[in-house]
């Protein structure tokens, strides 16, 4: 499952975020091998088109794709050295496929922040510098290694070793992330194998409200940024679907996983059936036995072929057995590509 880590300085409202997206449970018993502990919620991820899919088929079962956030404890400065148990918390760091950088824009001195100023720019360059430390750091580390087993006869793969982590060190000296380093396909297999935080796909959340830094919108020109007024959402919340109709309003943070996908260039493929109609998730431009292997290796391993029709064609039929009939549903074989609502049926 997909997993995202909320990161930022202490006091800037990172549980308060974790506890609105989690407020709503998903029934954990329809994604084995996921454990929750306090800062762990698993968020299902809003989508119509499944909603609309499980009437049509009457399924016994929904079940959305879903999401894991991470509320990771406030880093501070010098957290790459253990400082306010820094490395703890950029251990959990280390195993997240997404970071969600959030960022104070909200004023007020009700809160207090532990630079004393609400200063955005200063925020966000102390949390970068701190995982780019981080890396640092486990780059020099396995470097001072390699180093050495580059020395002997014949150890071609320490070399290589040695020349991607050359070219990290570079960049991190540099004050830009791992994922700036331009690397060879071999010295990327290495690359993979430290888990570097700068390496991982990141976007910021502002957390906004009517009194802002005035720098705000220069900031939302960042290509990924979401700006959330998180204590408002938190309140909106509290409200009945009937009630958020009726006053026009439309809580902002059910787009935060969206955007997570956004991010990640994730796609949404459906099963759907009389027992369940299910939603899945695949990196965009993944073949049909790619995608098959999301539900079981089987669909990939002995994939025979797909019938296919996209959610936007079926609706307008609005039956499955109308879609046959008029010929609808395509074949596709091994080399498909799968869309975005794709509706999936694998032949093994
Ligand atoms: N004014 C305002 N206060 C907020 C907002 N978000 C969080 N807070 C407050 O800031 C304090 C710290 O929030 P918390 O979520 O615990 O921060 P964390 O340390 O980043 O996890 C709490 O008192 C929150 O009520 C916001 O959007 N506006
Ligand atoms: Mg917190």
């Amino acid at each position: 499952m997909l997993s995202v880590g909320i990161v930022g300085l202490p006091n800037i409202g990172k549980s308060t975020l974790f506890k609105a997206l989690t407020k709503n449970p998903v029934d954990i018993n329809n994604y084995p091998f996921c454990t929750i502990e306090p800062n762990v919620g698993i968020v299902s991820v809003e989508d119509e088109r499944l909603k609309k899919l499980s009437e049509i088929f009457a399924s016994k079962k929904t079940i959305p794709a879903a999401i894991k956030f991470i509320d990771i404890a406030g880093l501070v400065k010098g957290a790459h050295k253990g400082e306010g148990l820094g490395n703890q918390f950029l251990a959990n760091i280390r195993n997240v496929d997404l970071i969600c950088h959030l960022v104070r824009f909200f004023q007020g001195d009700a809160v207090e922040h532990v630079s004393k100023k609400i200063d955005p720019a200063a925020d966000m360059e102390i949390i970068n510098t701190e995982l780019i430390l981080a890396d640092l750091e486990t780059v020099l580390k396995r470097k001072h290694k390699t180093a050495k087993l580059a020395k002997t006869p014949n150890n071609k793969e320490a070399k290589v070793e040695l020349e991607a982590l050359k070219k990290l060190e570079k960049a991190l000296n540099q004050g830009r992330p791992a994922s700036a380093a331009v690397l060879s396909k071999e010295e990327r297999k290495v690359a993979a194998g430290l888990y570097l935080i700068t390496k991982k796909p990141m976007f910021y959340v502002f957390n906004i409200s009517q009194n802002n830094h005035p720098d705000l919108e220069k900031f939302a020109q960042e290509k990924y940024c979401l700006k959330l007024d998180i204590k408002t959402e938190t309140e909106l919340l509290d409200l009945s679907p009937q009630e958020m109709e009726e006053l026009g309003i439309q809580p902002k943070i059910a787009t935060l996983p969206q955007e997570a996908y956004r991010r990640l260039n994730l796609i949404t493929f459906f099963t759907a059936g009389e027992d369940e109609s299910r939603a899945w998730t695949v990196t965009k431009g993944s073949s049909a036995p790619q995608a098959g292997a999301k539900i079981h290796n089987d669909f990939k391993e002995k994939f025979i072929k797909a019938e296919v029709i996209n959610y936007s064609d079926f609706i307008k039929i609005g039956s499955y057995k109308k879609a046959r009939e008029e010929g609808l549903i395509r074949t596709e074989g091994k080399g498909y590509t799968v869309r975005d609502g794709d509706i999936i049926i694998f032949k093994i």
